[in-house]
């Protein structure tokens, strides 16, 4: 590193008044080593805060320069101070990726100490020349060393000294010390002085419930009114609303009658309006636009028979909430029967595998363009050729990578570990190493954790519909902050109660659940929730509490009394409680029931409420003004839901800094579009108590031209010990077994679903496969065809059983 240069004439100046800030600085240590370390609200926790006391290197105190990545930058001190005699300046001439920045020294003695659960306030005097630069924090983990933290808000562009000022998150469990500085990383110069950092720790409000069993557990509520249709998708809508998709509702008779149907529910009121419905979206896949319509791509062209493959058509449409009705963009390049959908950073949407028309496997890549709202031509899009799957879970990263987190839906996972790193731009696409037997992780579910910022990801549960063992308890987290990131294993889920046909007994040794649903709520918690142990058959009642800062599920929250399984959907509703939908096992029933849970955070008393938001139209890196009735501890901004099949892979929990005076709150919202794709979001305030807000709804969109800052981007997962594979070659299609939905087509209708393979215990003979029916509440079932795989219809009479 090159010295600081400076002027010789000024050096014994600052030497002189370093000498008497280090004694004051020396005295304020020892206050805080005799005194506690957790709370000295009003005192500076800063060692040399405005750069006045100099190291005979030249460097201030306590300070380095830090930064990574291709730029060309200086930092020296400058008498233009805000007080004192010095100030730090950081100028960036040339950059192409990376920041630079000025930090307070990763050492015991300089870094300010830190309380797991206290928050900070962190200001700073600064002036700059470029809207990119960052408030950004490391912390010190007493396991793992210093670690990158957060960033925390974004320094508009100013001439003049202003003060910014914003609030940590609450301090994660195992942090001993912090440092922080601003991160600068366009071209342009930053002056900073007279840092500061407080104590600023809420008191926790006193638990004030007398609600019982339901303060620790939540409780559930089966709604006095049914489901109107067989909804295998449900979509949180802009204005608070949910769309619940059926098409035909996996029921032959509604597919051949051409009767498919959609509903709006609002929660307000508990009504619903059914919705004519154009074509079978049954099975297709769904995701909001930055505009907050709904687009809808794929569902049925045929159910799967004896002779062929469940097939998948072309059609695409947009769902506008507005109007309640459905209009048709143009056709994707083929179909897609069971795709994923992810929003980009520009707002694009991206989608990959299912079935195409002629129930083969589609290895196609598709993108939906938001500028021209349409799908593009398939040469315009980067193609791998390689089949994802079945409702492959594709998950955005911080810097517009995907995350294949493993978590699909059918059968085995993808050749090679079964999660990797997908390189829209580069088109390569990277395995990352550690997801635990990715063959049993069929209809798991996979979440990004709270907040995005952390990137990671949790992956829950799983089955397979093929081998039919018992669904499994594996639970596995990845980083996506490290350089060559990798799953490690985490808690087993807990375990619940299953009901094989004999009534609810508890689950032993290795059984978890498939079908898992997992929501993200605004306390910062996981709520995980139904599902079942066989290929829809035997319904897990069980639900528990991840907590990502601590890694850990807190077991027996209440369950939900209606059994959730294939074909549910659990999601967050914008008064913070969870509804829950659906259930369709292999007799080819379907649950009308519509579940509410209410979790322990609304037995905690009074609500925070956000009394006035001073705008809805947010731009990426800006800062938003609310206020809110009393303290609340955090904000952040919560994409509505679009679920089907255990998988939402937009689902997302961004954090939004705060900074507080008083009722007053201003909310940081981040710089970089791929942490928050454009649309619209619930915002929920929370106080010290996890209690939340009922949700403003806001809408994140992209900063005027050239006036924002441009995406703050780490470079973060960037060294992947395994070997990016190029793209494959070009190729039509992946043939695809006609019995992929694991169901034996020789039997019923295809709303029936008779296991090609029985679970474990089941007896390998006609009554014991016939009793299992029998108990499953299957009807009695005709042979389609001459062939009797399963042996049940030993008097050939055309019947089984
Ligand atoms: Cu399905």
């Amino acid at each position: 590193m090159t010295p600081i240069p400076r002027r010789r004439d000024r050096v014994r100046e600052r030497r002189r008044s370093a000498g008497a800030l280090l004694l004051a600085v020396v005295t304020s240590m020892g206050l805080l080593l005799s005194g506690s370390p957790a709370a000295h609200a009003g005192s500076n926790l800063l060692v040399n805060p405005g750069f006045e006391s100099v190291g005979p290197d030249g460097m201030p105190t306590c300070w380095e320069k830090s930064g990574w990545g291709d730029n060309d930058f200086t930092a020296q001190l400058t008498d233009k101070s805000h007080s004192g005699s010095n100030a730090m300046a950081l100028t960036v001439t040339r950059i192409t990726g990376g920041d630079r920045k000025a930090m307070m020294l990763e050492s015991t003695s300089c870094a300010p100490d830190v309380t797991p659960n206290h928050q900070y306030d962190l200001s700073v005097w600064y002036t700059s020349s470029t809207p990119n630069a960052a408030i950004t924090v490391f912390r010190h983990d007493v396991q793992n060393g210093w670690q990158y933290w957060t960033d925390l808000k974004t320094l508009p562009v100013s001439p003049d000294y202003q003060h910014a000022e914003v609030r940590t998150p609450v301090v994660p469990p195992n942090t001993d010390q912090i440092t922080w500085g601003v991160s600068v990383y366009g071209v342009g110069t930053v002056v900073t002085d007279d840092y500061d950092m407080e104590d600023a720790t809420q008191p926790t409000p006193g638990d004030a419930c007398s609600a019982g069993a339901a303060c620790t557990q939540g409780s559930w509520q089966v709604m006095p009114f049914k489901n109107p249709v067989r909804s295998m998708h449900a979509v949180v809508l802009r204005n608070g609303k949910v769309l619940l998709v059926a098409g035909s509702g996996n029921s032959p008779e509604l597919f051949q009658a051409g009767t498919f149907t959609s509903a709006v529910y609002d929660p307000k009121n508990g009504s619903f309006v059914t919705i004519p419905t154009p074509v079978d979206m049954f099975c297709g896949g769904h995701v909001q636009l930055s505009d907050g319509r709904v687009l809808i791509l794929s569902g049925t062209k045929a159910y799967s028979d004896s002779s062929h493959g469940y097939e998948g058509i072309k059609d695409s449409y947009i769902f506008d909430p507005a109007t309640n009705s459905y209009t048709k963009t143009n056709d994707l390049h083929d179909g897609h029967w069971y795709p994923s959908a992810t929003v980009l950073g520009n707002g694009d949407v991206i989608t990959f595998g299912g079935l195409k028309e002629d129930s083969s496997g589609n290895v196609t890549t598709e993108r939906f363009s938001q500028v021209q709202q349409q799908w593009l031509p398939t040469n315009q899009v980067n193609q791998t050729w390689s089949f994802w799957g079945l409702y492959p879970s594709m998950i955005l990263m911080q810097d517009g990578r995907l995350f294949y987190s493993g978590s699909h839906v059918f059968g085995n996972g993808t050749p090679g570990t079964g999660a990797s790193i997908y390189d829209t731009n580069a088109n390569t696409v990277t395995d990352v190493p550690g997801l635990q037997d990715k063959d049993h992780r069929d209809q798991s579910a996979s979440v990004l954790l709270p907040p995005a910022q952390d990137q990671r990801v949790l992956t829950m549960g799983g089955g397979n519909i093929d081998s039919n063992p018992d669904a499994n308890r594996n639970t596995d987290i990845i980083d996506l902050k490290q350089p060559n990131p990798q799953y490690v294993p985490g808690p087993p889920l807990p375990q619940g109660t299953v009901d094989q046909g004999a009534g609810p007994v508890p689950e032993t040794g290795a059984q978890g659940k498939m079908y898992v649903s997992a929501v993200l709520l605004p306390d910062g918690n996981v709520l995980e929730t139904g599902g079942g142990l066989h290929n829809r058959a035997d319904p897990v009642y069980e639900a528990s509490m991840f907590d990502p800062t601590t890694n850990t599920y807190k077991p027996g929250m209440a369950t939900d009394p209606i059994p959730r399984s294939y074909h549910s959907a659990a999601f967050l509703l914008p008064d913070a409680r969870v509804m829950t939908v659906g259930d369709n096992p292999g007799n080819g029933t379907f649950d009308e029931h519509v579940s509410i849970y209410t979790p322990p955070y609304l037995y905690k008393g009074p609500r925070p409420q956000i009394t006035f938001t001073a705008n809805s139209q947010w731009t990426y890196g800006s800062t938003q003004r609310i206020t809110v009735d009393r303290p609340i501890v955090k904000a952040e901004l919560i994409r509505p839901a679009a679920v089907t099949h255990s998988s939402d892979p937009n689902q997302r929990f961004v954090d939004l800094p705060i900074g507080v005076n008083g009722n007053s709150v201003d909310l940081n919202v981040t710089s970089n579009p791929n942490l928050a794709p454009p649309g619209w979001y619930m915002l929920f305030a929370v106080d010290a108590a996890g209690v939340p807000s009922v949700a403003s709804w806001v809408h994140l969109g992209t900063s005027p031209a050239n006036t924002g800052p441009s995406a703050m981007v780490h470079n973060f997962a960037h060294s992947p010990e395994n070997h990016a594979k190029q793209a494959g070659r070009p190729r039509t299609a992946q043939p695809i077994s006609p019995q992929l939905s694991g169901c034996d087509r020789d039997y019923g209708g295809a709303d029936v679903c008779v296991p090609t393979v029985f679970p474990k215990g089941v007896p390998n003979t006609t009554a014991g496969r016939c009793t299992w029916l029998h108990h499953h509440g299957y009807a009695r079932l005709r042979l389609t065809g001459r062939k009797d795989p399963l042996g049940l219809d030993p008097h050939h009479d055309g019947w089984a059983c």
